[in-house]
């Protein structure tokens, strides 16, 4: 039953369905699904097809388009439904995150963002196509603990190393801690441009927040 329901999932985002997709969502919470394995398990599959369909040239913006809003309408369900899960925690540090300058992918970074509010950081979400200077300047003005860096495409990640820079330029490097991630970024990315933290995912991404917390003894 699970099992068909993860793949009428993927097969909601293939198509491009947000209807359908955003539909299935509200299903699996009602069938008490956990909300991160419906977009793990689910979801996901989908949109990583036609990501890989359109690298081959087997489709096209149009597709990925779809697929995009789809998916944005099945995860705003879910992100809903994890905050009110993991409501009323004491705050255990500030982030202050975004997407980087001229880069637009948003799903994967806002569930990062609602992991880390459920994993109990209070989350600063600056958006999509963030400017570097943007992101610096919010952290300073917040006293935040870590500036959570998103890129999806390898023009864009380049910037991540911009950040660290940037922080150092106004003498905050030891202050901020920098967590890095998004689909073409690796640990060895990482730990070349300086980072002070990389995770592959959502989930992981509150462990190494947390594990920057314990770096910054706090
Ligand atoms: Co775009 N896109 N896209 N896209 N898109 C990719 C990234 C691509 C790999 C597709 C492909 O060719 N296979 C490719 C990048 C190639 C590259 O550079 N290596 C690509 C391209 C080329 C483009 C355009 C340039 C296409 C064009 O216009 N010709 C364009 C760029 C626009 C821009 O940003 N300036 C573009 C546009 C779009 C849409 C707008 C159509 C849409 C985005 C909709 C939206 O976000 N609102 C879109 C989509 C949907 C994708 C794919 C198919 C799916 C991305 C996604 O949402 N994944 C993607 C291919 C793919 O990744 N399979 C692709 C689901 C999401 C849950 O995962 O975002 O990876 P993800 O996030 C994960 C982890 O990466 C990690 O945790 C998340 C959850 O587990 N993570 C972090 C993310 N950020 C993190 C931060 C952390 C830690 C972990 O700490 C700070």
């Amino acid at each position: 039953m699970t099992e068909q329901m993860y793949s009428a999932m993927a097969q909601s985002i293939i198509d491009g369905e947000s209807e359908e997709a955003e539909k299935l969502a509200k299903q699996s919470i009602e069938l008490g699904i956990d909300p991160l394995d419906a977009i793990n398990q689910g979801f996901v599959l989908g949109v990583d097809h036609v990501g890989n369909l359109f690298s081959r040239g087997d489709a096209y913006l149009p597709e990925l388009v779809m697929a995009g809003e789809a998916m944005k309408a099945a995860v705003n369900v879910l992100e809903t439904e994890m905050t009110k899960q993991g409501t009323e925690r004491k705050m255990l540090g500030s982030i202050v995150l975004g997407t980087i300058e001229g880069d637009i992918h948003d799903i994967g970074k806002t569930l990062v963002g609602t992991m880390l509010s459920v994993g109990g950081f209070k989350v600063f979400d600056l958006g999509v196509d963030v400017p570097i200077l943007t992101l610096v300047e919010k952290a300073r003005t917040e006293t935040a603990d870590i500036i959570a860096v998103s890129a999806l495409l390898t023009t864009t990640m380049v910037k991540q190393r911009d950040v660290i820079e940037a922080l150092d330029d106004i003498g905050l490097r030891s202050a901020i801690k920098v967590m890095v991630g998004g689909a073409p970024v690796t640990r060895d990315w990482a730990e070349e441009i300086g980072a002070d933290g990389y995770s592959e995912d959502a989930v992981g991404a509150v462990a190494v927040a947390k594990e920057l917390l314990v770096a910054k003894g706090l």
